[in-house]
């Protein structure tokens, strides 16, 4: 049979297992939320209905996560079953506890997004494999086979989760399974997909399910492609050509005045009858080819930039057709980065609601994205004066930035200036004397064969760190005590020379 196939019936029979479970033993106390759980509620949905138990999702802090908790919670709302979500920076152990202890005391049926494949195993110590199911896409500990009925991954059927379908697609492809209506959530696996860089290879080109995914959504018209110079599409079109062009090209670049006279000479207005500023969207079909043309040969002919740069000038848009146009989230590659500075910002909920087209939750996600800007910038100046050099790593500690944009500020580091020969692992302050650690890598050091989920869980089983590790090949992470740092850097730099020394 086929790999997609295969998950298919596997998500199938998991379709039943759930109704199965939730439709026996009824619940004492259908209101009441686990109460140390509480404050981390962002969104529920209780309904009387004819299920026995009440749904609590768990899902990843990330755009994929959030992605994945917006499908399932319309999923649900759709079948009028009740639930709740709680979004987890981590799925640590002590949060299992909690879950465990939920089960038992409110006679809950758990889902687990985007995380849980690497938790399994001590998911199956502490709960009974009838009481929670996982939609995950990470690389599981053990490749099962058959996979048990409660854990649906596509490693299990010889699909990439890094990059063939995110967590938002698995949890998709379930809710089709579900209901053919969710078909018109294919946009949002996309977001999803997007958030975690699925597409990040030469073309910008999603592969696998991704593409399939992809092409549902644009035959139901939920996404439009759009091929346009790579420049913000809603800034003022100068300010655009000035700041954010993809690669330096001299006399446009930071230069107001060669902006100017390279689009009078073109033909272009940079303001329209009203003296409002135009942006990139505001351009005529017949406009945006002209400016693309010229922005091209000016590169190419004048500057002599080389064909492989230039094609970095253009780039594919992916529309989402919800959205009014006019604003920068319309674009799935902006949605996704809105939901991630909602989720950092501890504003997840908001995040999901817009996503979701919540007109409210959009303005405020919009204005939480601005704050979450701000606070990135400061902490990668303030980590670039941390970098420690060690043989085979470089490290990153610095206290004064928060656990939950550690991750991004590690990815911006290693696609920046310097750090190209070594992996990056980032640490950051966690409570009670813990800490968290992102660890990234980029291309060249993955065509080495170096993979950093492999090399996170190994170190932390040598020290017999009790939370598992989890992560990509080009991305991992894991929670250490802090007295385990010196041990955790020298055990992450002997396995990293294993893989690439
Ligand atoms: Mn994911």
């Amino acid at each position: 049979m086929i790999p997609l196939n295969e998950l298919l019936n596997a998500m199938q029979k998991a379709k039943d297992f759930l109704f199965a479970q939730i439709e026996k033993g009824a619940s004492k106390n259908q209101d009441e939320i686990a109460p140390n759980l509480q404050k981390k509620v962002s969104l529920q949905h209780f309904d009387s209905s004819r299920f026995q138990k009440n749904i609590h999702i768990y899902s990843h802090l990330d755009a994929d996560g959030l992605s994945a908790a917006a499908i399932m919670a319309k999923m649900f709302t759709r079948e009028n079953i009740g639930f709740q979500i709680t979004i987890l920076n981590q799925l640590e152990s002590q949060y299992i506890a909690t879950i465990a202890e939920e089960i038992s005391k409110y006679n809950r049926f758990i889902v687990l997004t985007d995380f849980g494949s690497g938790q399994y195993e001590i998911l199956k110590e502490k709960l009974k494999t009838t009481d929670f199911l996982i939609l995950d896409h990470h690389k599981p500990e053990k490749i099962d086979n058959p996979p048990e009925i409660n854990h649906i991954n596509p490693y299990f059927y010889d699909i990439r989760g890094e990059d063939e379908i995110s967590g938002a697609g698995i949890c998709y492809l379930f809710s089709k399974i579900m209901n053919e209506k969710n078909q018109d959530l294919a946009a949002l696996a996309i977001v999803g997909a997007i958030g975690d860089m699925q597409n990040n290879n030469d073309k910008s080109e999603f592969k696998g399910i991704n593409q399939k995914i992809l092409q549902e959504a644009m035959n139901d018209r939920k996404i439009i492609l759009e091929k346009n110079i790579a420049i913000s599409r809603t800034r003022p079109l100068i300010q655009s050509l000035i700041y954010s062009l993809p690669l330096e090209i001299e006399g446009l670049s930071g230069s107001y005045d060669g902006v100017v006279q390279f689009l009078n000479r073109i033909n272009i207005q940079a303001t329209d009858e009203l003296n409002h500023s135009r942006t990139l969207i505001d351009l005529s079909e017949m406009e945006k080819k002209t400016l693309t043309n010229a922005l091209i040969q000016y590169a190419l002919v004048e500057k002599g930039i080389s064909t492989d740069d230039i094609k970095k000038l253009v780039t594919t848009f992916y529309i989402l057709t919800d959205f009014d146009p006019k604003i920068s989230v319309s674009d799935a590659r902006e949605m996704s980065s809105l939901l991630n500075a909602c989720g950092r910002r501890g504003k997840q909920g908001v995040g999901i609601a817009a996503l979701l087209g919540n007109a409210e939750a959009l303005t405020d996600a919009m204005s939480e994205k601005k704050d979450y800007k701000k606070e990135l910038s400061r902490a990668i100046q303030s980590a670039k004066k941390q970098i420690r050099e060690y043989e085979y790593i470089r490290t990153v500690y610095d206290n004064t930035i928060d656990e939950r944009i550690i991750g991004t500020i590690c990815s911006i580091l290693i696609h920046s200036d310097l750090q190209h020969d070594k992996p990056l692992i980032a640490f950051a302050d966690s409570d009670n004397h813990f800490l968290k650690v992102s660890s990234r890598a980029n291309r060249e050091l993955l065509d080495k064969g170096l993979d950093l989920g492999i090399v996170m869980r190994k170190a932390c089983q040598q020290l017999k760190i009790q939370n598992p590790a989890g992560g990509h090949p080009p991305a991992a992470g894991a929670k250490i005590k802090t007295a385990h740092l010196k041990d955790f850097i020298e055990k992450v730099n002997e396995f990293v020379k294993e893989q690439i020394g």
